[in-house]
């Protein structure tokens, strides 16, 4: 079976080529890690095929450059595995694109995953390359050509060198137990937990230690947060916020918005994510946000990179209800209650309390 197909059969495709396609509402609620055959698949390029003996290389503000295959790294370092959720910073698009048009693909609430990744630190090989005075960002380099605005260009990304020394930061070749699939970057992705999945490059070539930013296309010109007064054509791509730490986010998967549902008990569900911080409550309302119960809480306190699921019971009358969800984190922030306060033209980051409408009877 190719990439397409299984895309096909399990997720909800977004565009065909380059692969996008987001896991569907229930199959985001079913169980605590999700599996990579409902995983999304976010690809700016053409999936590329490398063989198992593929090389990574390892070079720039470094002792000792050399290249790595997965079994070199398995045989050189500590295999490690961190339970972590991944979400693309274009997650829930289309609620940002019903106030006004983006750039993008109307993601709904499925761009995002929770998965046990498993490989080894990028510490540990960092260390072992031994890191020279003026390292300040890691760079990656992954086997795709992608195209930016016109730009062709290998797809690239960086983060600090702060962050690449987390030990929970991984260059992966695994995911729930499985071999990753060509989709999720086999032989071998950057995984870094809490931060844009833009920033976990698949198909990994080469880790660069650098004293600047990675200068490709995906880094420079992609993934920056701009205000809502900002239109892409003039956008000083220098000034944008470069999405890194992921912010605070919760939705409803079930039911899905417009459903028609028996009145009388009903169950709400879905997740919440505060990547790093804890979600420490989620509110549910059925009457657009006038009065609101708390949902239960399921999450995994030795996880804390993933997201937390939560489930509520409601009676629903007859007629139409709009539900909304929002969620708290550990430090006692909230979600944005409207998309308009945070629009902006790429949309990004989009993360209002998520309503639906569903009608009971
Ligand atoms: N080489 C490469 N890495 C990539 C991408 C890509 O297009 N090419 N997409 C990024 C983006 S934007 C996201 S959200 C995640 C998605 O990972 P997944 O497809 O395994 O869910 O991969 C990231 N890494
Ligand atoms: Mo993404």
């Amino acid at each position: 079976m190719t990439a397409s197909d299984r895309a096909e059969q399990n997720l909800i495709l977004r565009c065909p080529e380059p692969l996008n396609a987001e896991t569907p509402p229930d199959k985001l609620i079913t169980s605590f890690l999700t599996p990579q055959a409902n995983f999304y698949i976010r690809s700016h390029g053409p999936t590329p095929e490398l063989a198992d003996d593929h090389r990574i290389a390892l070079d720039g503000l470094v002792d000792r450059p050399r290249s790595y295959t997965v079994a070199e790294l398995q045989t050189a370092f500590a295999t490690r595995t961190v339970t972590a959720t991944m979400q693309c910073a274009g997650n829930r698009r289309a609620h940002l694109q019903d106030v006004e048009k983006t750039s993008g693909d109307p993601w709904d609430v499925g761009a995002i995953g929770n998965a046990a990744w498993t490989g080894v630190a990028l510490c540990d090989v960092l260390a072992a390359a031994g890191i020279q005075d003026g390292a300040s960002f890691v760079g990656t380099t992954g086997a795709d050509d992608v195209d930016v605005d016109g730009e062709t260009a290998p797809f690239g990304a960086s983060i600090s060198i702060a962050k690449a020394l987390e030990p929970d930061v991984l260059i992966a070749w695994g995911m729930n137990g499985e071999v990753l699939a060509p989709e999720h970057g086999a032989p071998l992705r950057l995984v870094v937990p809490g931060y844009a999945g833009v920033r976990s490059a698949k198909w990994l070539t080469r880790i660069e230690v650098r004293d600047r930013p990675s200068d490709a296309p995906i880094q420079t010109k992609d993934y920056k947060l701009f205000p809502a007064s900002v239109a892409k054509e003039d956008a000083d791509w220098d000034r944008g916020l470069t999405i890194e730490e992921m912010p605070l986010n919760a939705a409803i998967c079930a039911p899905v918005d417009g459903a028609h549902i028996g009145a009388g008990a009903c169950e709400i569900a879905g997740y919440a994510v505060a990547f790093g911080r804890a979600v420490s409550r989620v509110e549910v309302s059925v009457n657009d946000g006038t009065d609101w119960l708390q949902a239960e809480l399921t999450s995994q306190p030795d996880s804390p990179w993933s997201w937390t699921q939560w489930h509520v019971t409601v009676d629903l009358s007859p007629g139409l209800h709009v539900l909304v969800v929002r969620a708290v984190d550990g430090a006692g922030q909230m979600q944005p209650e409207r998309p308009e306060a945070i629009w902006n033209f790429a949309g990004y980051l989009s993360t209002a309390w998520h309503r639906i409408t569903v009608t009971a009877g």
